[in-house]
Formats: C-alpha cells, sequence, structure tokens
C-alpha cells in the first residue's frame, strides 16, 4: 500500500490505485461525469479536478498516487473551478429538465444541484446544431442533451465490440453520432441499449410506448395482458429506492393489476416452455447429426448481432423463438382458446430489462397467429415511470401472485436473467432426459458467475457435452472466433448480448456512475435470481404443471407441428 494524504488526512491505498480511488477508501467522494472504470478513463469533462502539492491541477480519475502525495479535493476554488465547468456544459446544454426523462436522475443535474449552480445561462450563447435521431425502432437520441462524455461510444466499441456511434466533426462542432451522420436505425446497431445504461442525461432513451398500453387497458373491448421477463423483479425495486439486489416481484405484480392489465402473467412460463424446445432440438440435433454448437436464441440483441456480424453461423442458432415471443404466440392461441377471445381482441404486452426486445416484436416471422404475438414490449424502466403516473404506491403494496396458468414458472425459468442461466436450466431438462434418472444435484456452478465467458464439460449418459456461455457481444465474436478457427469445439453455447446477461439489459434501472464504478451491479441483481430458484419447490421447466397441461391438451410433444408452427422461428443471412 501506498501512503498519501488527502484533505490532511493520511489515507493508505494499494499501489496503482488512482485519487479517485484512494478518496473512496476515504470516504471522499470526487464528482465525476465521464468516468467508467476500465472503460472510459479519458479525464474529458475536467468534473474530478483536484489539486495537488502545492497547487498543481490533476485529474482524480486518472491520476495514480506515489509515495507522500498531498491532495485537496474540496478547495473553494476547486468547487468554483467545477461550477464554472458545470456551467459551461450547461451552456450548450438543452435544460428542458422539467419534462426529460432523466429528471431526477440525470448525473448533470445531480452535479449542479449539489454544487449549487443557480445561474445555468451564465455562459449562454451559441449552440452546436442538434437533431433527434428517432430512425431506430428501439431509442431515441438527442444530441441537445449530450455532453460529450463518450461512456454512450466506449460502450458500444470496447464492451459490445460493435461501434457505430462516436464522435463526429472537430471542436465545438463535436457531436456525436453514426458514420456519414446515418441514422442509428440504418447502421448495425443491434439495439442491446447498453449505451442508454450509462448515459448520465438525458441524450439517449428508448421509445417509449406507455401512452399505447395505457390507451389499450382504457378500451373495454381490448383484453390487454402482461407478461414479466425474469430480470424485471431484480431491478425494478432500485426505482422507488430499494437496495440493488432486491426483489419486488410480489410487488411488481400488485402494482400490474392496479394499472388495469386483465391478466398479470411472468414470462418465466414461457422460459420454461422454451427450455422444453430448446432441449428437444439439441438432443435431436446430437442425435441426428444436425449443426452444433447449437446456440441460444432468446437475447434478440444477440440475433441481430449474429445476422450481421456471424451470418455464416446462424444456422447454429436455435430455431425457438425468445421466451417473450413464445409466450405472446401461446397467449393468442392456447390462452385465447381457453378464455374465448378473438387473438385480435387480446393486447399482448411484455415487461422487459432490454430495448432489444422492441425490436423483436416487430421481426418477420413473430406473428404466428395472424397477428403481433407481443404488440408492446415496455423496458422495466417505462414500467417504473407507469407506476408513478398511475398514482401506485409502490412501496406500501402488498405482495401479491401472478395469475394462472401463464404465470407459473420454475426455478430454472426465473435463472434465465442471468449469464449462464439458459444453458443451466436447459441442461436440467436435457440431462434428466437423457438419461431418464433423476438429477441429484441441481446446480451447475460452472456456469454461474458475471465473468464474461465460461465453459464446462458435464458427461451426459456416456457422452462429454462441452458447454459454454458468453454475455456481451465482445466476448461472444471472441468466443465464436475460438469456434470458427477450430481452437474450440463445443456442444452447446449460451450468448446473452448484455454483459452479465438479463439482468445488466439496457432497459434496466440507470444507476450512476459513481455506483456503477464502486458495485457489482450485474452480480447483485442476478443473486435475487439465484436465490428465487434455490426457494422454489419446482426447479425444472419439464415439472412446470402449466407446461405439462399445455403439452398434454394442445401442443402435444416438444417439437411437434404445432409447436413449430407457434415457437419457432427463421433468421435473416
Ligand atoms: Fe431476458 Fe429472456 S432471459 S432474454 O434476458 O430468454 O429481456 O430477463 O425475458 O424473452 O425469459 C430479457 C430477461 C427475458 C426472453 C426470458
Amino acid at each position: 500500500n501506498i501512503t498519501i494524504k488527502i484533505n490532511g488526512m493520511e489515507v493508505s491505498a494499494p499501489e496503482g490505485s488512482t485519487i479517485l480511488e484512494a478518496a473512496r477508501l476515504a470516504h471522499v467522494e470526487i464528482p465525476t461525469l465521464c468516468y467508467l472504470k476500465d472503460l472510459n478513463e479519458i479525464a474529458a469533462c475536467r468534473m474530478c479536478t483536484v489539486k495537488i502539492n502545492g497547487g498543481k491541477l490533476a485529474a482524480a480519475c486518472v491520476y495514480p498516487i506515489n509515495p507522500g502525495l498531498e491532495v485537496w479535493t474540496n478547495t473553494p476554488d476547486l468547487v468554483e473551478y467545477r461550477k464554472k465547468t458545470l456551467q459551461l456544459i450547461l451552456s450548450n446544454h438543452n435544460r428542458s429538465c422539467l419534462s426529460c426523462v432523466r429528471s431526477g436522475n440525470c448525473e448533470l443535474q445531480t452535479l449542479c444541484k449539489e454544487l449549487g449552480v443557480e445561474d445555468s445561462d451564465y455562459y449562454d450563447g451559441e449552440k452546436t446544431p442538434s437533431c433527434i435521431d428517432e430512425s431506430a425502432a428501439h431509442m431515441v437520441r438527442d444530441n441537445s442533451k449530450c455532453i460529450l462524455c463518450r461512456r454512450c461510444s466506449a460502450t458500444c466499441e470496447k464492451v459490445q465490440g460493435i461501434g457505430v456511434i462516436g464522435a463526429n466533426e472537430r471542436g465545438f462542432a463535436t457531436i456525436i453520432g453514426s458514420a456519414f451522420d446515418m441514422g442509428l436505425g440504418e447502421t448495425s446497431c443491434v439495439s442491446c441499449g447498453q449505451c442508454i445504461a450509462v448515459c448520465p442525461t438525458g441524450a439517449l432513451y428508448e421509445k417509449t410506448c406507455i401512452d399505447d398500453v395505457a390507451a389499450a387497458i382504457a378500451d373495454p373491448s381490448k383484453h390487454v395482458i402482461v407478461q414479466t421477463a425474469p430480470a424485471v423483479r431484480a431491478g425494478l425495486g432500485e426505482e422507488f429506492g430499494y437496495p440493488i439486489g432486491t426483489n419486488v416481484e410480489g410487488k411488481m405484480a400488485a402494482a400490474l393489476r392496479r394499472i388495469g392489465f386483465d391478466k398479470v402473467f411472468d414470462t418465466n412460463f414461457s422460459a420454461d416452455l422454451t427450455i422444453m424446445e430448446e432441449a428437444h432440438e439439441f438432443i435431436e440435433r446430437v442425435q441426428n447429426g444436425g449443426t452444433l454448437p447449437m446456440i441460444t436464441s432468446c437475447s434478440p440483441g444477440w440475433i441481430k448481432y449474429c445476422e450481421h456480424y456471424f451470418p455464416d453461423m446462424t444456422e447454429n442458432l436455435s430455431s425457438c423463438k425468445s421466451p417473450q415471443q413464445m409466450f405472446g404466440a401461446i397467449a393468442k392461441s392456447y390462452y385465447a382458446e381457453k378464455m374465448g377471445l378473438k387473438p385480435e381482441d387480446i393486447v399482448s404486452v411484455s415487461v422487459m430489462p432490454c430495448t432489444a426486445k422492441k425490436f423483436e416484436i416487430g421481426r418477420d416471422n413473430q406473428a404466428a397467429n395472424g397477428c403481433p404475438d407481443v404488440d408492446y414490449s415496455m423496458t422495466t424502466r417505462e414500467l417504473a415511470r407507469m407506476i408513478k403516473k398511475f398514482g401506485i404506491r409502490f412501496n406500501e403494496l402488498p405482495d401479491e401472485e401472478f395469475d394462472a396458468p401463464l404465470g407459473l414458472g420454475t426455478g430454472a425459468a426465473v435463472i434465465f436473467g442471468a449469464t449462464g442461466g439458459v444453458m443451466e436450466a436447459a441442461l436440467r431438462t436435457a440431462v434428466e432426459t437423457l438419461t431418464g434418472e433423476e438429477l441429484q444435484k441441481l446446480d451447475f456452478t460452472d456456469v454461474r458467475g458475471t465473468e464474461g465467458i465460461k465453459e464446462a464439460t458435464y458427461n451426459v449418459a456416456g457422452m462429454d457435452v462441452k458447454v459454454a456461455v458468453a454475455s456481451g457481444l465482445g466476448n461472444a465474436r471472441e468466443l465464436l472466433n475460438r469456434v470458427k478457427s477450430g481452437e474450440a469445439d463445443y456442444h452447446f453455447i449460451e450468448i446473452m448480448g448484455c454483459p452479465g446477461g438479463c439482468v445488466n439489459g439496457g432497459g434496466q434501472p440507470q444507476q450512476p456512475g459513481s455506483v456503477r464504478n464502486t458495485v457489482d451491479i450485474r452480480a447483485l441483481r442476478a443473486k435475487v435470481l439465484y436465490d428465487e430458484d434455490a426457494a422454489k419447490t419446482i426447479r425444472k421447466s419439464h415439472e412446470n404443471p402449466a407446461i405439462k397441461e399445455l403439452y398434454e391438451t394442445y401442443l402435444g410433444k416438444p417439437g411437434s407441428e404445432k409447436a413449430h408452427h407457434l415457437l419457432h422461428t427463421t433468421y435473416v443471412k
């Protein structure tokens, strides 16, 4: 460790720490705007400027500590300097904060408040010309609220390995955009929304459907049903002040009922259904010489990425629709018949931790009953806004249950929301199907955890089954390149578009840099799902009684003609 002085106090921090990290150890927060640990360490915004040894200025986010270093973080002139920096940002910023989607959790707004910036128009003058880009299916880019921090472009390029946004022009004209000023919808953006998750302001946000959903609910001729993805219950509470890693499943079901949905269902039901179809498909491919490795197909950001960047591997994709889409197809067929409803009178809404799901609902081949399987897909954040808009006092709600039968899910389904969860769920079913014996240990811990790439080999009925799991598209690329070069061979691969899986999806509540840099959000949210799995009495998809009944009375067997028509899809090369 190295000892330095911060504001006159001795602090000891590991060698290699920055001033920012050392200050945190002393419980001193130095403000930041652009900084994201290991990702965007460019000291561009200068908010973290501190004084060192006798008055020199340094950017705390990148300046490494050395023995005897003296640091001042909060002298009156430093506070004045930071206020000026904020005033300069504000002079080129759209300040319609009242109606901004980020009002209340904007990192720029928070800093202005904390530092007492009252004269937001102090340096007002010419503004950089900007426009609103609505060309993508899932999101809006509003450069009038961009502060040029580069968090979005760093995430797109370094985490996802895509790089469809970056700085165009120079100096005062600098603007974040795509090459040749193309709309995002015209690029190979995969709709993952990871850029939105890290944006400190309201420059990037999802296209919202909450007014359309509210209108459907108010229409007495419509039967409006909702499904909630596994990961939503692990994130939604953050919007209502609960600590990261709080399971709010019961309150969420209660809130959805109070919003006025006719039925409150769970994507976990169709995650179990996905496992039935996917495990069957996997066994078929192994036994009949089908294309291997088979790769999971539930993450639409990953699917779009595969189509754009690995088109020669689309045959490896499972033909299973995602649980979101399977749910919609079953709701408008099996459930519609049970209820005596016409499919077109059902409005099928999903709540997802994901922005790519907005794109997925409009893909070809996702309308098994002559109308879209899912009509509207909203993010976890949109659901929180809707709950607030409807005046529902979320924190006071009782815990309620989902409705039957499409609200019944097992432990295997709920872990879908964490990287490795789909693989583990599939293994629980595939192993029991192949061996005909009950699994002694349901936990496949090798595929758990937030590591970007995981591998394991399991001996199943005399065969060594090699599996791999990747989350985040940069990791997916690395894994697939290993497969293509022959360096690795697997039978089954799970890929999720977002690092850590859906719990860290682009539609989840946004946490500020100060939290993202110090807490492993993905692990805390994933723990919610693994704890729920461990507490369930039914933890295998093939033991879900509602799924058994669906096959017995309607679909026949996994892979049947009817199942294929409703639950499987095709891809674009
Ligand atoms: Fe996911 Fe899935 S796990 S893709 O991450 O397979 O979004 O949560 O709903 O469809 O079940 C997301 C989560 C989600 C699907 C399931």
